[in-house]
């Protein structure tokens, strides 16, 4: 509930459930009560310039049940299939029209010109029938290509005569009477997206030495997985489909950084390893004083991101010799840069947030003010705001992301209605119920993340060197606190260095816990421990609040304090002997939006205390598959982790159970397999969806266009104008 006072009256936004509001009104001196629009509600907080997309998508479907919302792919193949049966047995029918577009590089790769229309293509789908008929299942397609070319068919109907008769048998059906499971089916098999583009300009992009860097995360991992991931699916569907000389290319986008830090993110092009057919296109950021040379904090990119779409633009255009199939954004400058290159190709367009900074920080956007200065989250929610409107398809990690829970807001949902005031309101940003949000969890890297008690995978020759790791007695600048005995079970914790993160909350909850400090040894890993070596604010203030956390608690010989730790193969291993001993996982974050270490540790068996702000509450089930703890109630927290310890002293049996709990947890529902063939259906259906209804959606991305022209632009010029200040402010200095 959230409440405003005004001019004698109180105004009230109740949300009875996820995704439902109902706005009231009491005025204090007749104690009368007045229902609201959202719209006048909005106004008691301000008298603003007002954003509203609802009158553009009042014709579109929406899900009505909010326990639909995140499946909307169910949803539009029904209403899809639905309005195909509307068209059935004209002379025009969509799915014809679609199939006739499907090519690869200039090649027809379903209808020839011999099929004139869909009345057509049903006959020859009879005749084709009664051809494949004469052949064995089994027969390569190849023997009956020709024999197929003369009715109108080409080469990506099947590889087999029974997978091709089978695809032919699904579209004969959805022509006849379509229903969502035969369109889905059907759709899923098309040969189509060979060509895909991942964007994520901010770096440190990379594959080695970048993990742990102040805004190099999950996303870069998650990113490698996926395309990892993608390649697998795509090559088998091409295999399916009977295609030869048909190779699918995957390229991320991301900014060339030419003061690397050791990284390869100084090079244009780089392989990415475990694929065949994906690279990373790394693009200059660019200014009127030319390239930019150093990293510059997630926070600080918006002047550079419209050139840095226009050069991208030419260079993916000259790297996959075409333009793309599918534009998959990451992250908000990501989804903007996004948005513009699908709306200059008009290319289908998928937006996967990770995080939507509005939600990490509480009251952000009322606040924007006091908080423009060090985050600009004017510029970033207002290109939050474009990217999510403009998206063909939304994908999400979770349930909670898009609508939250009962009790808390989703990250989307977050974005409905808000204010900066001063700046602007917004009273329609997004409704969760748009049919274009669809939950795909990933998952993590199986060869790297696997249980502990998988002995003949184990690592053991990287023991002696994890040993002097958590053990040893390296301190600054690359380690802080000695464990005195180290036969102790491990609390591990493993973040980047954010106030967010809150590895400080948790090194404070152990700090305050006797029973727990003298069950258990703290191991944090994150970030610096030297503050003079990074440039990255928040990383700097808490790495000093770090070194006051250990002194005032008295936490040498207890706790162990490692640098970030880039090397994933090795960290796979830290996780597996922390659960040799026993020990545990905490995410302690104020808010995480997902959280990848989460998967991780699971999926090396080890029992996790994880926080339920965000995606960690809906990845673990309380008590059976870990434990949910409440960052805003650390001391709480720290009970629930000394009651564990303490049981599984007298019991190894419970923590057996909290890792048998954990693993299959993760095997159940975060898998990359599980993802890649999820995301690979959605973009053909999408894709057929944005075919359908171009014409409709384009009133919302002209609304787009004007909203990016008036307000992102001049916000944009604000960031610049600020930057450009700071940098004078320097040199005098
Ligand atoms: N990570 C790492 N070394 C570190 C800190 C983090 O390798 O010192 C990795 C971690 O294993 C995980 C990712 O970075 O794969 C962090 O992802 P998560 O989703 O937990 O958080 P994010 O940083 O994306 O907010
Ligand atoms: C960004 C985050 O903040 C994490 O919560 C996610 O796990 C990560 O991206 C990958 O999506």
């Amino acid at each position: 509930m959230q409440a405003v006072v005004y001019d004698g009256c109180v105004a009230f936004a109740l949300r009875p459930t996820v995704g439902r509001y109902f706005h009231c009104r009491i005025c204090v001196s007749s104690m009368q009560v007045d229902d609201l629009t959202i719209s006048e509600y909005l106004m008691f907080k301000e008298k603003l310039l007002e954003i509203d997309l609802e009158p553009f998508n009042s014709h579109f479907p929406k899900l009505t049940r909010p326990n639909s919302i995140g499946e909307g792919v169910k949803f539009l193949n029904r209403h899809l299939s639905s309005r195909l049966f509307a068209s059935n047995n004209a002379d025009f029918h969509p799915i014809f029209d679609f199939l006739l577009t499907l090519s690869y590089n200039g090649q027809s790769l379903m209808l020839n010109d011999r099929i004139k229309n869909a009345q057509e293509m049903g006959r020859a789908l009879d005749k084709a029938d009664n051809f494949l008929n004469d052949h064995d299942p089994e027969t390569p397609i190849e023997e009956v290509a020709i024999g197929l070319q003369d009715m109108g068919f080409e080469r990506g109907w099947g590889n087999t005569v029974g997978r091709a008769q089978n695809t032919m048998h699904l579209l004969a059906d959805i022509m006849q009477a379509c229903d969502p499971e035969t369109l889905q089916a059907f759709l899923g098999r098309l040969p189509m997206g060979f060509k895909v583009v991942i964007l994520s300009p901010h770096g440190f992009f990379g594959q080695q030495n970048v993990l742990g860097k102040p805004d190099t995360g999950g996303q870069v991992v998650y990113i490698l997985d996926q395309v990892r991931a993608l390649e697998r699916e795509m090559l088998a569907r091409i295999w399916q489909q009977g295609l030869t000389g048909v190779e699918p290319q995957i390229l991320v986008v991301t900014r060339l950084i030419p003061e690397a830090q050791g990284t390869s993110c100084d090079q244009r092009l780089e392989h990415i390893s475990g694929t065949h057919h994906a690279q990373i296109l790394r693009v200059p950021f660019r200014d009127d004083n030319g390239i930019l040379q150093h990293w510059v904090s997630r926070f600080d990119v918006w002047p550079y991101l419209e050139r840095f779409a226009v050069d991208a633009g030419g260079e993916i255009r000259a790297e996959l010799g075409g333009r793309p199939d599918l534009i998959i954004g990451n992250y908000s400058d990501g989804n903007l840069v996004a948005s513009l290159l699908s709306f200059h190709l008009n290319v289908t367009q998928c937006t996967i947030a990770h995080a939507l900074e509005k939600t990490k920080y509480p009251d952000a956007d009322v606040n924007w003010k006091k908080l423009d200065e060090d985050y600009h989250f004017a510029a970033q929610f207002t290109a939050d705001v474009i990217a999510m409107n403009h998206s063909d398809f939304i994908i999400t990690s979770t349930f909670q992301e898009i609508a939250g829970t009962q009790h808390t807001l989703g990250q989307y949902e977050d974005h409905q209605s808000f204010t900066m005031p001063g700046l602007y309101r917004i009273v329609h940003g997004i409704d969760v119920f748009d049919p274009k949000f669809n939950i795909v969890s990933p998952g993590a890297d199986s060869d790297i993340y696997f249980s502990y008690d998988q002995a003949d995978k184990r690592l053991t020759s990287l023991h002696p060197e994890i040993e002097e790791l958590l053990f040893g007695k390296e301190e600054a600048p690359l380690a802080k606190g000695v464990l005195k005995d180290p036969s102790k079970p491990i609390i591990f914790s493993m973040a980047r260095l954010d106030h967010v993160k809150n590895l400080t909350g948790l090194a404070e909850w152990f700090g305050g816990n006797k029973r727990l400090r003298e069950l258990c040894n703290l191991v944090i890993v994150g970030g610096v421990v030297d503050p003079e070596q990074t440039t990255d604010r928040e990383e700097k203030d808490q790495c000093k609040k770090m070194h006051i956390i250990i002194e005032e608690y008295g936490l040498q010989g207890e706790l162990r304090w490692l640098v970030a730790q880039k090397n994933p193969v090795r960290n796979g291993e830290i996780y597996r002997y922390v659960a040799d001993k026993r020990g545990a996982f905490v995410q302690p974050a104020l808010y995480e939006a997902f959280g990848l270490t989460v998967v991780e540790a699971m999926s090396c068996g080890l029992p996790v205390f994880a926080t339920i702000c965000g995606g960690p509450a809906e990845i673990v089930v309380d008590k059976k598959s870990g434990f949910n703890i409440d960052p805003y109630h650390g001391s709480q927290a720290a009970e629930t982790m000394a009651d564990f310890f303490e049981e599984s002293t007298k019991n190894p049996e419970r923590w057996l159970q909290v890792s048998q709990g954990s693993l299959a947890r993760v095997q159940e529902k975060y898998t990359w397999t599980l993802y890649a063939d999820r995301l690979m259906t959605l973009s053909r259906i999408y894709s057929f969806w944005k075919y359908v209804s171009d014409l409709e959606r384009r009133e919302t991305r002209r609304y787009l266009q004007m909203f990016y022209i008036l307000m992102m632009r001049p916000l944009i010029a604000k960031v610049e104008k600020q930057q450009a200040e700071e940098r004078a402010r320097k040199q005098q200095a």
